[in-house]
This record gives C-alpha cells, structure tokens and sequence, in this order.
C-alpha cells in the first residue's frame, strides 16, 4: 500500500487489511432521492455488508443527511458519502470519498471543487479516503460523465486505465475506483480490472452494473477488492443475498 500507514481503527485501515487478507467486501450504494425505506438497510444488515456509500452525481432532494440518520438509526455499518460535489458533505456519515475524477479532464472535479471545500471538510471530522475516480464507458452516456462534462475511458483501452490508475497512486492517492457508472449497460472488463489491479498496490474498487452474482463475481475474481452495487439491488433486494452468497464462497475458496 505505498509507503503510507493507515491510522489504526479507521475505515480506510479495515479497507486495507480486507484487501491485503484477500477478504473480498460488499459496498452498497444507496441514492438519497431514491431511498424509501430501511428494507435495503436491514438486507444489508442480515448478509454482513461492509459499506454504504451515499450520494450521487445529481441529488435533487436534498435528503442526504435525512437518508444518513435513518441507516445509522439501524445499523452500524460504515456509512461514506459518495459525493456527487461538495454539496454532499455531512458529518452525519463517518467518511467521505474524497474523489479527484481523474480520468476526466476537468479541473473542478480532479481540484477545484475540493479547495472550496476544503475547509468544511476539516471541521466535518469525516475520515477522508482520497480516490482516484476513473469512470470507463459503459455502452451508453451515464449521469456520472454528462453531469462531469467529462468523456470516460473507453471500454477496451485497458492501457489507458492501467497508466491512470498509476498516476493515482504516484499522486498519493489511497484507493482507485474504477466505475462504469451507475446503471452502466455492461460493467468494467474484467480485462481492465485484472491489468489495473495488477498495477497498484492501493485497494481497487470496482462498479457500475454489476446486477447477478455472476458479474459480482467476475469482478472479484478479475481483482476488485471492493465491489459496489446500488441499481440492481435497490430494485431487488434479494439479489443481495445472493451477491453476499458468492463473496463468501470466493473468500472461503481463495483465503
Ligand atoms: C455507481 O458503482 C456505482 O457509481 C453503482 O452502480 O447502480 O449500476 O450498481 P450501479
């Protein structure tokens, strides 16, 4: 993991044990404007989910604090804002990723918004995992790349993806997130993510689309360490017991 120590007890030290363990982890993404009820939170719960991660790249409520209170009402999963800008800060959760886009070109997203937010942050006592976001085509234009203005990697230039991620973590980044986007038509390859794992030391996320267990698999097995699922399982959220099935099975094969 580079030459950096993570603080004994933070999130982002459980992260980096899981992955040097090879203990695969589930993170749940959960969208405020589409979040009705705890049910998605208690099928968390039941199958041992290691994250939550709320936000978006457009929230048109402005229940992100609302949506926070009532997951840690029930349960004591790590709860990190997946912020879509700096809008979404809220000491209600207990981290935030703190995402440079740097797969885009745009100078908010990989700097500009985090100096404006710069001070909030500090008095927000959120832990702060950095994140090198790198969004990859996923057959249509997702909400993440409009909203961005950015254009995303192109599905098949793995090449592209293994050299970024690398700039990420030379940059001193502590994790790459590799997303096709939420609703992504097919999920990143597991091509890409097997040559970007190979590439870092730092722990690789991966998702977007990622809506049966065969998926969710594949990309563990291509390397992830952590994957995301939010669409697929916010529609059905017996599917996550399922996905859950396979992370156990793959860590019990492969530890
Ligand atoms: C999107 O990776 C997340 O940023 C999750 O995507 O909603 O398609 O599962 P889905």
């Amino acid at each position: 993991m580079g030459n950096y120590t993570p603080e004994p007890g933070s999130i982002y030290s459980s992260i980096v044990e899981a992955s040097k363990s090879g203990r695969k982890q589930l993170a749940i993404l959960i969208d405020p404007d589409k979040f009705e009820s705890e049910k998605i939170v208690n099928a968390a719960n039941q199958v041992g989910a290691d994250l939550f991660f709320v936000g978006g790249s457009l929230l048109s409520g402005g229940k992100i604090e609302e949506c926070i209170k009532k997951i840690k009402a029930v349960s004591d999963i790590p709860v990190l804002i997946f912020p879509g800008s700096s809008m979404q800060i809220c000491p209600a959760a207990d981290g935030l990723l703190l995402l440079s886009l740097i797969s885009g070109r745009n100078a908010e997203l990989l700097i500009g918004q985090h100096v404006i937010a710069a001070p909030y942050l500090k008095d927000s006592g959120l832990e702060l995992l950095s994140t090198g976001y790198i969004l990859v085509d996923s057959g249509k234009q997702t909400t993440a790349s409009y909203i961005s203005n950015t254009a995303p990697i192109p599905y098949d230039k793995n090449e592209i993806a293994v050299c970024t991620a690398m700039a990420g973590e030379m940059l001193g980044l502590r994790m790459i997130y590799l997303d096709g986007g939420s609703g992504a038509l097919h999920p990143v390859s597991r091509q890409m993510i097997s040559a970007v794992k190979n590439a870092i030391t730092i722990p690789l996320i991966t998702g977007g689309g990622i809506r049966t267990p065969e998926a969710a698999e594949a990309a563990l097995n291509a390397g992830s360490d952590i994957i995301v699922v939010g669409n697929a399982v916010e529609k059905n959220p017996g599917l996550l017991l399922e996905i859950a099935d396979g992370i156990r099975q793959y860590t019990r094969v492969h530890t």
